[in-house]
């Protein structure tokens, strides 16, 4: 979902939070979203959603933030989830060693169902408990490389890194969304400004008679 509008927003983007349950997803959205944490939270069930709207690089993006159980059981139609999502967080808890080795579980659904040019990045949640590491952040790095995706250690308890993960996320949509629209207005897909249309060749819907070349 990346539509372009008028009013209060330039650009709504939408993004999936994935990953095992308990790796603090519900957390990272209400820190992002409320600056709020709960140590008692409770496992999701179905889908919920929060938006917030911030600034990249001056315009206007309301980021529409869905997050669903961990649990199989528990989770939403998958598909119906995915839909039209541009980007995705894929979280899992730096001292659960097992969340971490289901990473590629999730990327190879993430494959299956959301759109190829969806814009990924892991996270390693739970950065302050660091005496608990299971998951080295080398590990982690190497893993995000040999599969192409960014990645940062978060921690929603200390509200560190939450918002640059986000903004990373934002900004990579923005500038895939921005490049995609210079291509089409450069192949001619857009009218560029200043270009004299010759109306005697276009067919009465405004397309062009496929006689005429100019
Ligand atoms: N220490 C620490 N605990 C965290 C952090 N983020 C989440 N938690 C805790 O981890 C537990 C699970 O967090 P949730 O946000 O509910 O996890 P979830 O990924 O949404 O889980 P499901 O909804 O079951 O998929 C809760 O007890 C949180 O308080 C964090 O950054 N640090
Ligand atoms: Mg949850």
């Amino acid at each position: 979902m990346a539509y372009k509008v008028d009013h209060e927003y330039d650009y709504l983007f939408k993004i999936v939070l994935i990953g095992d349950s308990g790796v603090g997803k519900s957390n990272i959205l209400s820190r992002f979203t409320r600056n709020e944490f709960a140590l008692d939270s409770k496992s999701t069930i179905g889908v919920e959603f929060a938006t917030r709207t911030l600034q990249v690089e001056g315009k206007t993006v309301k980021a529409q933030i869905w997050d669903t159980a961990g649990q199989e059981r528990y989770r939403a139609i998958t598909s119906a989830y995915y839909r039209g999502a541009v980007g995705a967080l894929l979280v899992y808890d730096i001292t659960k060693r097992q969340t971490f080795d289901n990473v590629l579980r999730w990327l190879h659904e993430l494959r299956d169902h959301a759109d190829s040019n969806i814009v990924i990045m892991m996270v390693g949640n739970k950065s302050d408990l660091n005496h608990l590491r299971a998951v080295s952040a080398e590990d982690a790095q190497g893993l995000a490389e040999s599969e192409s995706l960014s990645f940062m250690e978060t921690s929603a308890l200390e509200a560190y890194n939450v918002e640059k993960a986000f903004q990373t996320v934002l900004l990579d949509i923005y500038k895939i969304i921005r490049k995609k629209a210079l291509a089409a207005q450069e192949s001619g897909t857009g009218v560029p400004h200043g270009t004299t249309i010759n109306v005697n060749n276009m067919s009465e819907n405004g397309t062009k008679k496929p006689c005429c070349s100019t």
